[in-house]
């Protein structure tokens, strides 16, 4: 990654493409030749883009895709294949992944072809899950002698229950977007012919609500996978309570009561 003085210093990305359609913005994995495998670069300029959008206030959504053939098809084996335990461990490889799962904005994975490995992994990181028809998904990592290490034993888990969990991740096998959508991996199946534009449209939608509502429901829809229930329970009451001192929900609710569109203030 470099950065372009004559457009703003703006970043200018290797292994990525970003783009801003209104309020939402798409980056999209592009290493094509092989496969939107994910090397380090490819880390860090997806994590830069997309903290940048997330403290952008016209940004209400950011979509993380890839291509048609490939949403990413792992991490790259070619570029790990040499490591030793004490430099993997020493360099912390990949933990930096774990930031997507802490965007305020929502974060919507759009996935057209294979997210096998860590491909897989990344796309869990989404809020919403989209799929393409053409996806495929899988924890293929065991066929290379290894186990998911960006949590693909625990989201995959909690996704979709320990015993298709087992399958997947004993086998190696892949799932195609029907046997992921009705197993609790993704969010939707979407036609494959205009997949960018009903991906586009939902992030819209989401980016067209209370940037303080969507932020809150994220966080607190997360904490379920993290908290008991009481505990949960009682931190998305006070959650609750919190929004009552924000402008958009009297804004809301004023809108509501007057028969007309609010206009979010994000506060
Ligand atoms: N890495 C590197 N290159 C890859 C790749 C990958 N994961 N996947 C595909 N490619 C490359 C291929 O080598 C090929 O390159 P060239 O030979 O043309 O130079 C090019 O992309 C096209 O691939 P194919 O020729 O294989 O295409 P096909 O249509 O025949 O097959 C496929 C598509 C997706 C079935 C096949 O490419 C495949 O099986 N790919 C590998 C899938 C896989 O095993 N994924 C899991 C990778 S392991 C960590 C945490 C997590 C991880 C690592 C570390 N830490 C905490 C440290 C995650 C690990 C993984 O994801």
């Amino acid at each position: 990654m470099t950065t372009n003085p004559e457009a703003d210093n703006k970043p200018t990305y290797e292994a990525i493409l970003t783009s801003v359609d209104g309020d939402v913005a798409t980056i999209t994995i592009n290493r094509p030749k092989a496969l939107n495998a994910l090397n380090s670069t490819v880390m860090e300029e997806v994590i830069t883009a997309a903290e940048g959008y997330d403290r952008d206030p016209a940004i209400g959504a950011i979509v993380l895709t890839g291509g048609e053939k490939a949403f990413a098809a792992g991490a790259d084996i070619k570029q790990m294949k040499d490591e030793t335990y004490p430099e993997i461990a020493a360099k912390r490889m990949f933990l930096e992944w774990e930031r997507l799962a802490e965007l305020r904005t929502p974060l919507i994975t759009a996935v057209s072809g294979y997210a096998l490995g860590g491909g897989c992994e990344v796309a869990m990181l989404g809020d919403i899950l989209l799929a393409s028809e053409t996806a495929v998904f899988g924890q293929p990592e065991i066929n290379l002698g290894i186990i998911p290490g960006m949590g693909g034993t625990q989201r995959l888990t909690r996704a979709v229950g320990k015993y298709k969990a087992m399958d997947l991740i004993l086998t190696g096998r892949n799932m195609d977007a029907e046997e992921a959508e009705r197993s609790g991996l993704v969010s939707r199946v979407l036609p494959a012919e205009n997949f960018a534009e009903e991906v586009a449209k939902i992030a819209r939608t989401v980016a067209g609500k209370s940037q303080v509502a969507t932020a809150a429901a994220s966080a607190m829809v997360d904490a379920a996978y993290e908290t008991t229930l009481r505990q949960g329970v009682r931190t998305e009451r006070e959650t609750f309570w919190s929004l009552f001192a924000t402008q958009d929900q009297k804004e809301g609710m004023d809108a509501f009561a007057n028969k007309r569109k609010p206009e979010w203030q994000n506060r």
